[in-house]
């Protein structure tokens, strides 16, 4: 059985969904970082990072949003009960999806964490206010970029839904503690209501993981 290490608000919430799409059987296991339990020896030895999601496999544990999804794709390659295969097989298509992944989790993802992980950034505590400071800005250039060149519309590659889609989804839950309104983003804000009329969307905020 797949076991995902998730907390809540966190981008492994967006595996959850994928889960959820493919219906792929699953367990949840909470991390507490109010305990700083993803500090701790236990979580390290599934991750050195000390991140979620983490998702342990009979083959051991997988870190990495995009690399989870990819593999979640690989064991439903035909999708799941509403058809949905995440990953098109076209080869130019399925690059689409791998661009848009990095792009959330090597500069949207990094942006967003500014607010509150400064002190990944910097030492003193001057800083870090400086840095929560461009967090709006950062993450407003971001929305723009995915409004202007990425969204099809209404998901990510149009009509069909992709591993790119419950990784962007989770990222615009997060826009309004960055102080970002959605509804600046037209194609963003019809993008996240299509999402939420999704029922894995809603299993898993019914389960309190996803932010607002
Ligand atoms: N590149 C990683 C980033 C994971 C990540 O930063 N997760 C955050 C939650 S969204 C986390 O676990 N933070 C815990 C911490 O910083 O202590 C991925 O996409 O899996």
């Amino acid at each position: 059985m797949l076991v995902l290490h998730y907390a809540p608000g966190t981008i492994a919430s967006a595996v959850a969904i994928a889960l959820e799409e493919l219906g792929l059987p699953y367990e949840l296991q909470q991390v507490s970082f109010a305990e700083a339990e993803q500090t701790g020896p236990a979580f390290h030895a599934l991750n050195p990072k000390g991140r979620v999601p983490v998702l342990v496999t009979a083959r051991g544990p997988l870190t990495e949003t995009g690399a989870i999804l990819e593999y979640l794709a690989q064991l439903a390659p035909a999708g799941g009960p509403e058809g949905a295969a995440l990953m098109p097989a076209d080869a130019y298509d399925a690059a689409r999806v791998r661009s848009v992944m990095y792009y959330l989790a090597s500069t949207v993802h990094v942006a967003h964490a500014h607010m509150r992980r400064g002190t990944r950034w910097a030492t003193q505590e001057s800083s870090f206010a400086d840095m929560a400071a461009k967090v709006p800005q950062n993450m407003a250039d971001c929305c723009a970029f995915l409004e202007d060149n990425v969204i099809e519309g209404p998901f990510v590659l149009g009509e069909t839904l992709t591993l790119a889609d419950p990784y962007l989804y989770v990222i615009t839950t997060w826009l309004k503690a960055d102080e970002v309104d959605i509804a600046e983003y037209p194609k963003l804000a019809v993008f996240a209501a299509a999402m939420e009329e999704r029922a894995s969307v809603a299993t898993v905020r019914s389960r309190n993981m996803l932010s607002r």
